[in-house]
């Protein structure tokens, strides 16, 4: 990689500009700027690019394409600097120029091209596959809106477009010439070759252009450039002939040109939850169609043989099931076009998928009806009913201590298909995120198909880049490990644990306290400047921050909050440690109870703010429209990290790593992830509490348990209740009433008041450890010392080894 001084980089910075621009310095806009470096990154990136295409098909490897309907990157210029080798330099030239770099990096706008942890997790994976020089690839869609913007209006989320396609956009390149067609709708014509075969042709289509946007994927400091392709819905060109009704196919034709761009028109912003709509079937399948068409492609262009073969140089992963659709489309395309036979098709098919599973909350386990899949996907719906049949049958003969289960298991049953079900059938790898998860798949949720295909199971803890989450979003932290214990962790994440050496190293850890403490104040500075409250920097930063769901248990925390609050007022000279209580949070449009969460937290907090009377001990930040950018500012500053979802329902979390890595205690329970952090840091260093995952699940198939009883002998709890159903966090008596009524009425179905006690204990044990500095700073450094684990180098490695068989291409 080009090794430029500070001065070689100012020098391009003007010269650029005054060419691009024909500006001076001293006129130009933060935003001119921003372009400016841009552009130098993307002329370092792009001979590098074009050398990698060209290896990688010279050496005709086994290469791996990552499907998913989520990436998301957040924002590049950064990262793609950091990995070029350039960052130091452009932080340095822009600084000299007179430009403050963080304002000139905040003009991207962030690629909000996903929900939350699965859509991060698929950009973390590109990172580490390019860093560690995998042949690996993502497509995906280019929605035009992404995630929505959020604000808190009067304590009330409110949701607005996300157009991050206002400005142009510095990292893609359209590929018009690559646009590959995809079919909706028709009919299925069979009728018999001249070899006595069945041929199906799927006719009077409507066609849909898929039209490719190229990002590049830069590995750190290795000059691989891998590639992220996301599609775009375009229409096909209409063939007027100039004839009578010119208007009218004027209104036509724009109309049915906008209801095919709606194809990539915007991410659907449930999470863990997916409405049967059509419109999200039409985008699952013109990712897979696409996708898959230009695999095979690429294929056929790359190597001179058969498509049998294509299982020795092609792998798919599928990103939980939304691109399942990529099993019957293969199938399709090697049946109805390369005229395989329906078991060779298959016996390829099933070598080239593997499957990963995110989540077990039955309300995101996805289903479509089947008359849905039949009016839009005609020949798909043939092939899934085929491969149905197939494997009922199989179930039925070869199985027979199974015939009762069989409407459990069948990919067809209740008129819906069963979109893991088929996952599971159509791959020969299905994994869980984390070695609870994965435990809860094969002895619960998925146990039957667990018994019929138990060598297809396998887990692969999640993982975040340490590139993006410790080096380049905490400077202050990465300079003081890389000062003491030099710089391989950075190629190797697991020699943290060289930092073991200094955790009780008293001048150590005073510097990695003062780090800490900068980082909190610059986060302070940031909350003064965007909500206008002033919190202590000398405060416990106690951090939520992911999307609001009942599991995560938000309510959990504003509840201790409200107690903490109640208890001050009784004694407003309690002896406490002042906390900050800082949330970060959007909800689903059409989810109420997970946004009367969020205004309960708003009420919470202008209450608590405003009240002198409690002298500043306790202060509630909710911060709105939380993403990538802003995780990376709130993230180094964390000295508490809330995991407390309800044990069973957090798959892994993402989250807990980011947070671990920069020094954060965790508070939470034995779930996803927390399970394995736990065993890495030894349970000295974690502070958990609450129901284990098995004793959830017995409740579960018990009728759970009686939380009116707890109501009843908890004054604690009757209190804070009670306040809210009258109306004491409210302009009126109404507000929050849905909350009141679902913990008593429904009985509390996330535990929140059973886990309520260990939680307040647990929180009291928190301060009193927080109370001896040098205790607290050993158990942090230990953290960062053993987050190497939870690095995605170590995941993408256990995935190449493991189910990819990858070679790297060193
Ligand atoms: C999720 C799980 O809920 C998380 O626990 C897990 O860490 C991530 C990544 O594996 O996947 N599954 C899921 O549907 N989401 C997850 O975060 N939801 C979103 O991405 C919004």
């Amino acid at each position: 990689m080009l090794e430029l001084t500070v001065d070689e980089f100012k020098e391009r910075i003007i010269s650029k500009l005054q060419t691009n621009k024909s500006k001076e310095v001293a006129g130009a806009t933060n935003k001119e700027i921003y372009y400016v470096i841009a552009s130098i990154v993307n002329e370092e990136i792009l001979p590098h690019w074009q050398s990698t295409k060209k290896r990688y098909n010279e050496k005709s490897c086994k290469q791996v394409y990552y499907l998913s309907m989520e990436f998301l990157v957040g924002s590049l210029i950064e990262s793609n600097l950091l990995n070029c080798g350039m960052l130091e330099q452009s932080n340095e030239a822009l600084k000299q120029l007179g430009f403050d770099p963080d304002n000139i990096y905040a003009q991207e706008h962030d690629a909000g091209l996903g929900n939350g942890g699965l859509g991060r997790l698929a950009a973390c994976f590109l990172d580490s596959l390019a860093s560690l020089k995998y042949p690996g690839h993502g497509f995906g869609i280019r929605y035009r809106y992404g995630l929505f913007e959020q604000r808190i209006i009067h304590g009330n989320q409110v949701e607005l477009p996300d157009y991050w396609l206002k400005d142009q956009y510095a990292w893609e390149t359209r590929k018009e010439d690559e646009a590959i067609c995809i079919h909706y709708h028709g009919n299925v014509h069979m009728f018999q070759r001249n070899d006595g075969n069945i041929e199906f042709k799927h006719e009077n289509t409507d066609k849909v252009m898929a039209i490719p946007y190229d990002i590049p994927i830069v590995g750190y400091k290795n000059e691989v450039i891998n590639t992220l392709r996301l599609w775009s819905a375009e229409s096909v060109g209409l063939d007027r002939d100039g004839s009578s009704e010119e208007g009218m196919h004027y209104y036509h034709d724009l109309d049915h040109k906008h209801s095919i761009e709606q194809i990539s028109g915007y991410l659907y912003p449930d999470d863990s939850k997916y409405e049967g709509k059509e419109l999200r079937l039409k985008q699952q399948y013109f990712l897979v169609s696409s996708s898959i068409q230009n695999i095979i492609k690429d294929f056929k262009k790359n190597h001179q043989k058969s498509l049998k073969y294509l299982p020795e140089k092609v792998v798919i992963q599928v990103n939980d099931t939304h691109p399942t659709l990529a099993i019957p489309e293969l199938m399709r395309i090697l049946m109805d076009e390369e005229h395989f036979s329906w078991d060779s098709a298959w016996e390829v098919t099933t070598k080239v998928i593997a499957y990963t599973n995110h989540t077990t909350l039955s309300e995101a386990l996805e289903t479509w009806p089947k008359g849905m899949m039949e009016h839009l996907l005609p020949r798909i719906y043939m092939i899934i009913d085929e491969i149905n049949e197939r494997f009922c049958k199989g179930l039925w003969f070869d199985h027979q201590e199974l015939r009762e289960k069989i409407p459990e298991l069948a990919i067809i049953a209740d008129e819906q298909i069963h979109m893991a079900r088929l996952a599971i059938v159509g791959s020969f790898s299905v994994n869980g995120v984390a070695q609870i998860h994965t435990d809860i798949l094969k002895e619960k949720e998925m146990k039957n198909f667990y018994d019929l295909f138990p060598e297809r199971f396998n887990n692969k803890t999640n993982g975040i880049t340490h590139r993006r989450w410790l080096l380049q979003a905490n400077p202050k932290l990465s300079g003081l490990i890389t000062e003491s214990i030099g710089p391989q962790w950075i190629q190797r994440p697991k020699q943290l644990i060289s930092l073991l050496k200094y955790s009780k190293d008293a001048s150590f850890l005073e510097k990695f306290y003062q780090v800490k403490h900068e980082n909190k104040q610059i986060l302070a500075n940031l909350i003064h400047e965007r909500t206008g409250i002033l919190v202590d920097d000398q405060s416990i930063f106690d951090v939520q921050i992911k999307r609001l769901h009942e599991y995560k248990r938000q309510l959990l925390n504003i509840f201790h909050i409200i107690y903490l609050y109640n208890e001050l007022k009784e004694n407003p000279n309690l002896d406490m440690i002042p906390r900050t209580f800082i949330f970060g949070a959007k909800a689903a449009p059409s989810y109420h109870l997970a946004k009367e969460v969020i205004k309960l937290i708003n009420k919470v907090a202008s209450i608590v703010n405003h009240d002198a009377a409690i002298q500043g001990k306790l202060k509630v930040v909710f911060l709105e429209n939380y993403n990538v950018s802003l995780a990376e500012k709130i993230i180094p500053a964390a000295d508490v990290s809330e995991q407390i979802s309800t044990a069973s329902k957090e798959a892994s979390g993402t989250g807990n790593m980011k947070m671990m890595m920069n020094g954060a205690l965790t508070i939470g329970t034995l779930d996803g992830a927390n399970v394995e952090i736990k065993e890495a840091v030894g349970n000295e260093n974690i502070f958990i509490f609450g129901l284990k995952a098995d004793e959830v699940l017995n409740f579960h198939q018990h009728g759970g348990y009686n939380a009116t009883d707890i109501y009843n002998t908890d004054d604690r709890i009757s209190r804070i209740l009670d306040q809210l159903n009258q109306g004491e966090f409210g302009s009126h008596e109404i507000e929050f009433k849905d909350i009141y009524y679902n913990i008593l009425s429904q009985n509390d179905p996330y535990f929140v008041l059973k886990d309520f006690e260990p939680y307040l204990e647990t929180h009291e044990l928190v301060e009193q450890t927080y109370r001896d500095k040098l205790s607290w700073l050993h158990k942090s450094v230990t953290n960062v010392a053993h987050s190497g684990k939870f690095s995605s180098d170590r995941t993408i490695q256990d995935y190449a080894t493991e189910i990819w068989k990858l070679k790297k291409q060193v």
